[in-house]
């Protein structure tokens, strides 16, 4: 290893390199991340070293989970997922911050809980223009989650399913140290907020070797190509992987390679919602917060339960904070109550719709009828590649 890291990192390297079972290594390994300084020259051994230790971690995992299988124990924590769910968290540190006072101020639910600490999670449905919107309150989260205090585990690994995240922070209290805990045990938990996932895919393959390509003009645009090849295919072969294809669509860093490579990372989207705006001062920390945190959090809400303060559209500023639309299936004339949701980047088409809805009527479409109020034709026969819009009414027509 270059002399450039420093004697302490050295040492701890070598602890990693004399370490038998997976925790040790593990634990050697983040020593000597954290004590190796880092500046350009050593940012390759970062990155290398980084897969090592997630390649590390999903051993370490896998071997939980094979434990876990064997007591098949049911969590509560283990929530049915219904409609588009939305998943409030705060600061076990900060505690009643008024989550399940928001709870219950959107859907009804869990009344007799409110003051009360919140142990397992607790489930409502709010319905807003008919779209249904699960809204789970989860019990607050403690510095150490990530590795598992305070049924961090559990907790985290049903944020990793919600379509959106809320970050509840007490206005009257000290929203950096709110802000600080639940980002810091995110990032520890590989749970990444509000950044798209990066322009690249590393799909395992029969050649034995590691081949990368440059799929857009963005991704060739780099004046030291080879050299970034060459970082792939070390990150990638020290993340375990002999023989891969590597597609770069964009400008991408070292790390993402590494979380690339690391199956537990996932991207989520969140915003934040300040409470009790109702206290004094509060109007003072919501300008401090948004002025903090406006450039991760493109949504920052203002609320009180106790005057019943919340956007009273809230579902449809989910909706498009999450860049889904509605639009409506109709059949034999009669118009489906419920929408269907659909993704607005890209465009969606009415072949997004016959997939969703069934692969029969993808796999035998003849045309559809969209029906679209605000457009000067009414009614209109159109094919699979027909772009939509909010509030379309569609019905499909097979052979
Ligand atoms: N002034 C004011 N008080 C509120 C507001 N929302 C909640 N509270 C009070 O804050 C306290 C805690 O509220 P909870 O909703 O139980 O808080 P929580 O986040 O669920 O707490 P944990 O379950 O312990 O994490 C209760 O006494 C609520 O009445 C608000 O908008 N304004
Ligand atoms: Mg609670």
């Amino acid at each position: 290893m270059s002399s450039n890291i420093g004697a302490e990192a050295q040492a701890a390297y070598n602890k990693y390199l004399d370490a038998s079972s997976i925790d040790e290594k593990i634990k050697r390994l983040e020593e000597f991340l954290s004590l190796v300084p880092k500046h350009k020259s050593t940012e390759k051994i970062v990155a290398l070293n980084k897969s090592r230790l997630a390649k590390l971690r999903r051993e370490q995992d896998s071997e939980k989970a094979r434990v876990k299988s064997i007591s098949k124990m049911v969590s509560p924590f283990s929530i049915k997922k219904e409609g588009i769910q939305v998943i409030l968290i705060s600061d076990y540190h900060t505690p009643g911050v008024g989550k399940t006072s928001l709870l219950n101020l959107l859907t009804g639910a869990a009344k007799e809980k409110i003051g009360k600490f919140t142990s397992i999670p607790e489930i409502g449905i709010y319905e807003y223009d008919k779209v249904r919107y699960q809204i789970v309150d989860m019990p607050s989260i403690m510095e150490g989650a990530s590795i598992g205090i305070g049924n961090g585990k559990e907790i985290i690994s049903q944020l990793r399913a919600a379509d959106l995240l809320c970050f509840c922070v007490d206005l009257s209290r000290d929203y950096k140290e709110q802000m600080d805990l639940l980002l810091s045990e995110l990032s520890k938990s590989h749970v990444r907020i509000n950044v798209p996932p990066p322009p690249i895919t590393i799909e395992k393959s029969g050649a034995n070797k590691i081949q990368v390509f440059y799929l857009t003009s963005e991704s060739k645009n780099n004046n030291n190509i080879e050299e970034l090849t060459e970082r792939i295919r070390e990150i990638t072969h020290a993340g375990g992987i002999r023989n891969a294809i590597v597609r770069v669509f964009g400008k991408i860093t070292l790390d993402h390679i590494v979380d690339t490579l690391n199956s537990s990372v996932v991207y989520k989207k969140a915003i934040i919602l300040g409470t009790k705006g109702d206290l004094s001062l509060t109007e003072n920390t919501f300008h401090n917060l948004e002025e903090l945190y406006s450039d991760k959090f493109p949504l920052i809400i203002g609320t009180s339960v106790r005057k019943k303060v919340i956007p009273n559209n809230f579902g449809e500023v989910i909706l498009n904070h999450l860049k889904k639309m509605k639009v409506y299936t109709m059949n034999k004339g009669v118009v489906a109550e419920k929408p269907l949701i659909l993704d607005i980047d890209p465009i969606p088409t009415v072949r997004d719709v016959s997939i969703k809805i069934h692969r029969k009527f993808f796999e035998s479409f003849d045309y559809a009828i969209v029906i679209r109020k605000d457009a000067r034709q009414l009614k209109k026969k159109v094919g699979l590649d027909y772009e939509l819009k909010e509030n379309d009414i569609i019905e499909l027509h097979i052979k």
